[in-house]
């Protein structure tokens, strides 16, 4: 049985104008919101919805967080942009701030999280050539299979999602994709000397949240101080406190060459990303050899040194640990037929729906909209449940009861 979705008029009337308007790269669930506090996100008529997806783990610490937007405004009366042509007075402190919370030597400040990808893969082929004595033109990035990394040309090439990759060639060479969570796979390409970097997810986000077998990360150390590689972690989904550590390397106390941080570095409020490593790295690109307009900018540094603050004083990392062990557990008990899979870290989960509909797990999405909460299908058959760390037990059993209540859907 199918649930009545209704649309008010208020709500068709700008579901219509994105439609008619705005180019069609997304298929959103029929909901159209104006106002985000905490957990919750509200629609254009009023109706609460607990957000299951935090903007893709980018409200972390849950929407329009107080302080957050303090800075935010704050700053943004002051000075917004200087460019990098100038110094200015909060770039300085923010650098500080973030190498001394992750114990790198420095960061190199962008915006979206695929630009601080590009420039993980930048740093480490000039490593290659630099450092690694790699021939021009000839630095190689091992890759996984069913990675989600961005949507740049550079980042599309070594995707193995066609959707993602498909007529937007010619492809950039230089990228070896291997099996994920295969160690093995990864020696063996390692053989190649031309090999600078591997750039991985700790758990792959779009792939429908594939956490690896435990071991992969510290197999993945191993194998780049072995081979004398970079160790490139992408953590723009899985870091700042989304699986229940500040990192999710830091479930193996693994600690890679090259960190990639993006999304809730701004708690959702503006495009903030970072690449982190030590000078041995870092300083190879020289003054003029990579940069951006907004990387850096006053407003993105006073957001993030708050972003990071909140995570750390609002005990994210814990209550992500406690909830997600909480959600799993109940969601388990509910002995669903139409669950085939739970799984997950901290509070980065997905269900696999188990139904010989091919739709069930959007109804199911729709069904969960109507009760209050919002989930988005990937893949077809897999849902992720990731609300802000925030979230308290009181709320993870309501949402459970929504969930349980809203299978019957599928009956
Ligand atoms: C979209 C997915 C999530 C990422 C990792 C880099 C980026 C992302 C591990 C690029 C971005 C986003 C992009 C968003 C959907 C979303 C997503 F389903 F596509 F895979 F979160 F799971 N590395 N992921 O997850 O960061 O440039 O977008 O800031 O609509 O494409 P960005």
């Amino acid at each position: 049985m199918l649930s009545t979705h209704t649309l008010s008029g208020r709500a068709a009337y700008f579901l219509d104008l994105e439609e008619k308007y705005g180019a069609h790269n997304y298929h959103p669930l029929p909901v159209v919101l104006e106002k985000g506090d905490g957990v919750f996100v509200y629609d254009v008529d009023g109706k609460k919805y607990y957000d299951f997806l935090s903007g893709y783990s980018a409200v972390n610490q849950g929407h329009c967080h107080p302080l957050i937007l303090r800075s935010f405004t704050e700053q943004a009366y002051k000075l917004t942009l200087t460019s990098r042509a100038f110094y200015n007075n909060l770039l300085g402190e923010y650098e500080q701030y973030i190498t001394k919370l992750f114990g790198y030597d420095k960061v190199l400040p962008m915006n979206t999280g695929v630009e601080a990808v590009e420039t993980a893969i930048k740093l480490a082929r000039r490593w290659g050539y630099e450092n690694k004595g790699i021939e021009e033109n000839k630095a190689k990035i091992v890759v996984c299979a069913e990675n989600f990394h961005g949507r740049t040309s550079a980042v599309i090439s070594f995707s193995t999602d066609p959707s993602s990759y498909e007529k937007f060639g010619p492809y950039m060479p230089g990228f070896e994709v291997v099996e994920y969570n295969n160690l093995s796979a990864i020696e063996k390409a390692f053989q190649d000397k031309d090999v600078a970097g591997i750039l991985f997810e700790p758990i792959q986000g779009e792939a429908g949240v594939v956490v690896p077998t435990e071991g992969y990360l510290t197999g993945i150390r191993n194998l780049c101080d072995e081979y004398n590689v970079l160790m490139m972690a992408d953590e723009i989904q899985t870091g700042l406190a989304r699986t229940g550590k500040m990192l999710a390397c830091d479930h193996e106390n693994v600690r890679p060459d090259i960190l990639i941080l993006g999304k809730a570095l701004s708690g959702g409020t503006m495009p903030v990303s970072a690449v982190l490593c030590d000078d041995a790295i870092m300083l190879n690109i020289k003054p003029g050899q990579h940069g951006s307009t907004y990387g850096g900018n006053p407003v993105a540094c006073a957001v993030a040194i708050t972003s990071l603050q909140v995570l750390q004083d609002e005990h994210m990392v814990e209550n992500a640990e406690k909830m997600g062990l909480l959600l799993r557990e109940e969601l388990s008990k509910l002995q669903s037929p139409f669950i085939k899979t739970i799984r997950g870290k901290g509070l980065l989960n997905a269900i696999v729906i188990n139904h010989h509909d091919e739709n069930a797990a959007w109804n199911l999405c729709l069904e969960l909209k109507e009760n209050g909460l919002l989930a988005k299908p990937t893949h077809g058959d897999k849902i992720r449940f990731a609300p802000p760390l925030i979230i308290t037990r009181e709320q993870i059993l309501d949402c459970v009861q929504i969930i349980s209540q809203s299978l019957k859907v599928l009956e």
